[in-house]
This record gives structure tokens, sequence and C-alpha cells, in this order.
């Protein structure tokens, strides 16, 4: 008997431009909208941008630490968060959230570049702690905009897991993330069927220096195409786009499938939510063939990870 495809409706809820002065009320009330929006168009799951809650607070330099702290969550769901969760459960959706997290430990507070995948029921299943920060960690007052990430955020610390959820197997990465190849793989290396990551950016200057946006678009295809295609897996990547405080912020949010194509691309820089039909089995032709990494990598001296999501009580979601 042939099993019935494993079809995942998803949406990428690109945002535009979120402004300092958006209370989280505000911006929680703006992905309410987008995501009763993917509910109307039958996703299972809506994908939010990384740091999704705020403006991206890493292009300035704030001195106190109060000033920084009200970027950042303590509890998820919390007093304002909640309703994410409650609205996820009624209308039967998942989603990916990006936000800046504050995790109070005995070694003092640490401060993550967070995302979190919730089910259709409201709960939590997974979370995924930045890895690849980029930037610099001191202001630097001849830059026009700061990209102080590595002032704010500490690594993250969870590493690259995968997890059994909505019928497949899903992990997350977020934005500078997408650009090496070892965060694809990682998650390759546990079958992973799903990336989803949002990012955040500069559409002509990141902190390398200036950069045309043609060349930002393209590396962003390009690193996002190919972790897709060399990992035989679906990748959804979500922009927060647009004049946002006077910063061009890359769009081009995409649905990528496991052969590398893009099957769906937002083509504003606003709010705007692109869906697509992703049939995690169609990941099965490329992880048997060509990225059959048993069969064609040297996992003596590689490494091959045997254990697959679900394997441990923290990544199973059944
Ligand atoms: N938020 C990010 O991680 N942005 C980085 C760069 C441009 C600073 C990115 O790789 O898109």
């Amino acid at each position: 008997m042939v099993e019935p495809n494993r079809v995942l409706t998803v949406g990428a809820a690109q945002l535009g431009p979120i402004a300092l002065s958006e209370t989280r009320a505000q911006v929680v009330n703006r992905l309410l909208h987008m995501m009763t929006r993917a509910h109307e168009r039958r996703c299972d799951l809506v994908v939010f941008p990384e740091l999704a809650l705020t403006s991206f607070f890493p292009r300035w330099h704030f001195d106190k630490a109060e000033d920084i702290d009200r970027f950042f969550e303590k509890s998820m769901p919390g007093p304002e968060t909640r309703l994410l969760f409650e609205r996820a459960a009624e209308l039967g959706i998942g989603f990916c959230l990006g936000f800046a997290e504050m995790v109070d430990d005995a070694d003092g507070a640490k401060r993550f570049n967070t995302s979190i995948l919730v089910d259709k029921t409201g709960v939590e299943i997974g979370r995924y702690r930045k890895v690849h920060l980029p930037g610099h960690a001191d202001y630097k007052p001849a830059r026009k905009w700061q990209h102080l990430e590595k002032a704010y955020f500490d690594v993250g610390d969870l590493g690259f897991p995968v997890w059994r959820a909505f019928d497949g197997i899903v992990g997350m990465c977020i934005c500078n993330d997408r650009r090496w190849p070892e965060t694809y793989r990682m998650m390759g290396l546990q079958g992973v069927e799903l990336i989803v990551l949002g990012y955040n950016t500069p559409a002509t200057e990141p902190p390398w220096g200036f950069e045309p946006t043609h060349l930002a678009a393209l590396h962003n295809n390009l690193s996002m195409q190919s972790g897709a295609y060399q990992n035989a897996t679906w990748v959804v990547g979500v922009a927060k786009a647009g004049r946002e405080e006077g910063c061009d912020m890359l769009g081009g949010s995409a649905i990528i499938a496991p052969t590398g194509e893009i099957v769906a691309q937002a083509r504003t820089l606003d709010d705007e939510l692109i869906v697509a039909d992703c049939d995690l089995d169609a990941c099965n032709h490329y992880k048997s063939t060509v990225f059959n990494f048993v069969e064609h990598r040297q996992p003596d001296k590689y490494g091959l990870i045997t254990e697959t999501a679900g394997s441990s009580g923290r990544r199973d979601q059944e």
C-alpha cells in the first residue's frame, strides 16, 4: 500500500518594519492577524522572523542595562505573548517565533537570540538559540548602524537539534546561521525534512561593509537554496523587511524545496504571507540517492549522527 504523502502547508509570515515605539501588544496584534490569515489559507504551521516582537535593537548602542533589557522576554509565553499560544490552539495551527530571551541561572542572567517551535495545541515543542552571532561586541561610533549581537547575546548553548513534529523532522536556525553550511549539515545528519528560520538582514549595510542589495538578495537565496539541496530538506526563510527606523532591510522571504528550487517568494517589503504545500516525502529522493549520507560520506572520518529525532525525550513530540 502506498502511504499518503506527508504534505505540510507552511506559511512564511514576513513582517514589515517594527518601529521602536511599537508596544509588544501592538506587535502581537500584527502577528495574530498574520496567524489568522495563515489559518484561512489552511496552513499547518506559520513561521515568523527573527526577533519578531521588537525593532532590530542590535543596530543601536545602549549603555544602560534597563535600556537593553526591555527588548527581552523573561518568560515565554509571557503576559503579552500568551495570546499567540491561545490563538494557535484555538485555530489548530503551529508556529515558529523568534524573540530575545533572558534566562536567570546560577551564573547570573544569560541572553539569547532564540526561536521556538509551537505545536497545534499551543504547546512548545522545541527551542533553538542562535549559534552564529554576527557583528561586533564593541561600540563603533563611526558606523551609521551598529550590529551589537555579540554584545547583547550569549552564544546559543543548545546545538542544532531536530524534533519529530508536524508528521516530519523539523529543525530551526536563525538568520546568520543560514550562511554556514554546517548549520544545515548538523540537522541534515539527523534526517531533517524542514528547517525554519527568520532573518533581519540589512539591504545595503551589513556589518562587513557596503553591499549592493542585489548581492544581499543573491547571498540570501544562495545560502538557503544550497542548504536545502545539499541536505534534501525544505527550508523556510522569513524576513523582517523594509525601512525600519531609517535602516533598509532585505525582504525576499522564501519557501525552498529539497531540489533547491524556490517555490514561493515574497514580493513586498511589508507584512506579507506566502504559502506553499511542502511534501515532506519529496525529501526522500535525494536523501536516498545523491545525498545518501550513509552510502556516500565517510562517517568514520567525518561523523554521522545516528541518533534520530525523537530518540531522546527532549526532542520527541510524540
Ligand atoms: N541578524 C543577522 O544575523 N544578520 C546577519 C548580518 C547581515 C548581520 C545576516 O547574516 O543576515
